[in-house]
């Protein structure tokens, strides 16, 4: 059987990790800035020092193909190289990187599969910079057109296709590839679930919903000292009020409710001033599409009311909206077999997080795989996760893609 090699494997998420290094640990590779050009040539490299045929589409997605036996659909495997600002070496890097090292295997080993191979990464992964998140694959399976995505804008208000054009990754290629015939992503979890119960491999059943929310609210500036509390139009109340409502919501909805505040920002932002304007996000998960709902409208309508309490404006800017993905049953028993074959314990669980196996679900039967992530940690520069695990994780996405690709 072909073996992965796992230590050249982690050699080139090492590698990798020098672009956009953090001082001592961690990576920030936001979309489409210097550091994730640097990475992105880095990879386009790897991809044709390996022969692959290379294509990049208008929102710069790269895909590299490997070729097969015969013209046909190809079996698909990547994820993203763009990070979080304290990004860690394994999110969505694992899955691309693993998917070149499942096509060095198996060129050094001169196998070459009845399907084509391809290895892709998708812009904007994260939604950190541009949103929504998955905003590549997303226009990949034509669930954005282009023209749109391209008007993203940043928060300083610098224009996605602007800056696709800086770094000279706004391609030609539409699509990047033709539609696969299926999609595989390894990726961490991200979570805490596997390393807890010392479980190996997750065998992702589905990805679950994603909303994110950005409020506006819109008061007025006025003195700290002078101004009676009645008197206030108090713009940071109704954020931190719906902040509190927001954490308040996914304790009573329960289940797997998730609800996180994670930017707020007040104008003027200063000691002795009412705040005159608060910007909020408000990122909202559940795998019940209908509780999901509920937590959206109770949470709107709660921040409606405390604007009003506080003779506030409030605009709701809806900057992702993703329902639940379920993957596709044969393909995720496939990995759950080959998981057994090696030996390895495994655990089907939905993934927290947002992939691009999401998206590609739209357009072809598509499946993840997790390893594990110590202590559970993600978005964080302390990920991490042992070599041995990433061996692992690769070998089962060599063994689940080369069956595939004889199909
Ligand atoms: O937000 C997410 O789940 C992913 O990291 N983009
Ligand atoms: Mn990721
Ligand atoms: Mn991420
Ligand atoms: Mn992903």
């Amino acid at each position: 059987m072909l073996r992965i090699d796992t230590a050249r494997l982690v050699q080139s998420l090492m590698d990798l990790g020098r672009m956009g290094a953090l001082p001592g640990k961690g990576v920030h590779r936001l979309a489409l800035t210097d550091a994730d050009k640097a990475g992105r040539d880095w990879t386009l490299a790897q991809m044709r020092e390996l022969g692959m045929q290379v294509r990049i589409d208008g929102i710069g997605n790269v895909v590299a193909t490997y070729a097969g036996r015969e013209d046909l659909p190809a079996v698909m495997t990547g994820s993203h190289i763009d990070t979080v600002r304290t990004g860690g070496l394994y999110d969505g890097n694992l899955g691309v990187l693993a998917g070149l090292e499942v096509v060095r295997t198996l060129s050094e080993n001169g196998v070459r599969p009845r399907r084509p191979i391809a290895v892709a990464f998708f812009t904007n992964e994260e939604g950190a910079r541009f949103q929504p998140d998955m905003l590549g694959s997303l226009v990949y399976v034509g669930g954005m057109p282009l023209e749109t995505a391209l008007e993203a804008r940043d928060a300083d208000g610098a224009r996605l296709g602007d800056e696709l054009a800086r770094i000279g990754y706004a391609g030609e290629h539409a699509p990047a590839a033709p539609r696969p015939d299926s999609f595989f992503e390894l990726h961490i979890e991200q979570g805490p679930v596997l390393h807890r119960q010392g479980v190996q491999i997750g065998v992702v059943e589905g990805v679950q919903g994603i909303c994110w929310l950005r409020l506006t609210f819109e008061g007025k500036s006025n003195h700290a000292g002078t101004t009676p509390m009645a008197l206030r139009r108090d713009a940071g109340m109704s954020a931190m009020r719906t902040a509190a409502f927001a954490h308040e919501l996914a304790a009573r909805l329960g289940g797997r409710q998730l609800a996180t505040v994670g930017s707020l920002r007040l104008q003027p932002d200063l000691v002795n001033v009412i705040a005159a304007q608060a910007s909020m996000t408000v990122d909202l998960r559940n795998t019940d599409a209908a509780m999901l709902a509920r937590a959206r409208t109770e949470l709107l309508a709660h921040a409606q009311a405390c604007a009003e309490q506080h003779g506030v404006a409030m605009r709701v800017e809806t900057l992702a909206d993703f329902d639940p993905v379920a993957f596709d049953t044969a393909l995720v028993d496939g990995i759950e077999r080959h998981a057994r074959a090696l030996g390895l314990s495994t655990l089907r669980l939905p993934s927290g997080a947002g992939h691009d196996a999401q998206m590609l679900a739209r357009i072809c039967p598509s499946a993840m795989i997790f390893v594990p992530s110590l202590d559970g940690l993600s978005h964080n520069v302390d990920e991490y996760t042992p070599a041995e695990d990433i061996g692992y994780g690769a070998q089962i996405l060599l063994r689940a893609m080369l069956e595939r690709a004889e199909r």
